[in-house]
């Protein structure tokens, strides 16, 4: 993949000397396109270069993942990764590709922040011979070849553990009903969609009172937001279900600056998705009671399909990654989703201490 290498390195030097663009579009920031690297990489004869379009910097679990792709795609690994944080807006995601088009990078990888919208963007991208790797959250395509291959997570299973989670605790606890809050992620996000299908089709099938659902946007302060309003309009909810850590985060503030306890012995069971190191620390104490894993480490995956498409083998077109369930305590050995049992995992500080994450 020498061939784009001049191009990448004359553009890696004018955004960092001029912060420019390249080829007449406008500037992609290219934090990891550093002068340094680009001299690295003609020392060593070439690099892959890769331009990842990420969703932004919402959450812990972003964050994570951001770090994860950064690492895997160094120069020491053999590649120039020209990294473009979108600020959770698919506008600027298309604004990146098109970028990334024009400075001819070797692949592309695209974390979508919603679902749909991806076809023209993804034809040029096509058009140009440019393989593209989805990560993390789905795209939908009524055309396959649009992307090369797909990595991330399985939203609704996650979401069908957690759920199951919760009526067997609800069972072992012998409560008396569950009035409940979903706090669901951005909205036509795979990992919003999947989780919330999955809390609908719960919540019918065991007759949960839903008192409330809305997006926190997967972050902090709309979460907060969101859970502040949900108490002061219902004073029943005994049970929260936030789509992410982060939204975790936010309600257990909203809930205790209202003046109500969380966790096993407290007013509210707050649950949550992504098992982050501060995710999974608040299900040790039980804080956040269930803590359904979503794993961010996608790097080596993405890297892993680079790999042997360079070596001009078979990728598979999509990948899930297995994922598992936390929880604080054991009252729940096991949770079943579709006659398939899963094991949940109780939180010690031992099992925190053994994660990559
Ligand atoms: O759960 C959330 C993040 O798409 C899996 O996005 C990802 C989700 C993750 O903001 O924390």
């Amino acid at each position: 993949m020498k061939r784009k290498v001049v191009s990448v390195l004359l553009c890696a030097a004018m955004v960092s000397a001029m912060m420019v663009g390249c080829g007449g579009g406008s500037a992609a920031p290219a934090e990891d396109a550093s002068a340094e690297a680009s001299e690295d990489a003609s020392e060593e004869g070439g690099t892959i270069t890769v331009g990842f379009s990420q969703v932004g910097a919402e959450s812990d679990w972003r964050t994570a993942n951001s770090e994860s792709m950064k690492s895997t795609f160094s120069e020491e690994n053999g590649y120039t990764l020209i990294f473009d944080d979108a600020q959770q807006k698919q506008e600027n995601q298309i604004t990146a590709i098109r970028n990334f088009v024009q400075q001819e990078v070797d692949y592309i990888v695209l974390a979508p922040v919603t679902e749909t919208g991806w076809e023209t963007v993804l034809q040029e991208a096509k058009d140009a011979d440019i393989p593209v790797i989805i990560v993390d959250r789905m795209i939908d395509v009524s055309d396959d070849s649009l992307y090369t291959a797909w990595v991330g997570s399985n939203f609704k299973l996650e979401g069908q553990k957690a759920c199951a989670w919760l009526q067997a605790y609800a069972d072992a606890k012998e409560m008396d009903e569950i009035n409940i809050v979903d706090i669901q992620g951005t909205i036509g996000a795979s990992a919003q969609i999947g989780r919330t299908e999955a809390f609908d089709e719960a919540a019918q099938a065991n007759g949960w009172n839903v008192v409330g659902q809305q997006t926190g946007e997967f972050t902090q302060a709309k979460g907060q937001e969101v859970m502040e309003s949900m108490l002061k309009s219902n004073d029943n909810i005994n049970v929260v279900y936030c789509e992410n850590d982060n939204e975790a985060f936010g309600a257990i503030d909203a809930i205790e600056a209202a003046g109500k306890t969380v966790g096993p012995d407290g007013d509210i069971l707050v649950m949550s998705f992504d098992t982050t190191n501060a995710g999974i620390t608040d299900t040790l104490s039980g804080k956040i009671i269930c803590n359904t894993e979503c794993n961010p480490l996608h790097g080596p995956r993405v890297a892993e399909i680079i790999e042997k498409l360079e070596a001009g083998e078979e990728v598979e077109k999509q990948q899930y990654v297995d994922e598992g369930i936390f929880a604080y305590g054991s009252d729940v050995p096991e949770v079943e989703v579709d006659g398939e049992k899963f094991e949940v995992t109780e939180v010690t500080q031992e099992v925190i201490d053994g994660r990559a994450y």
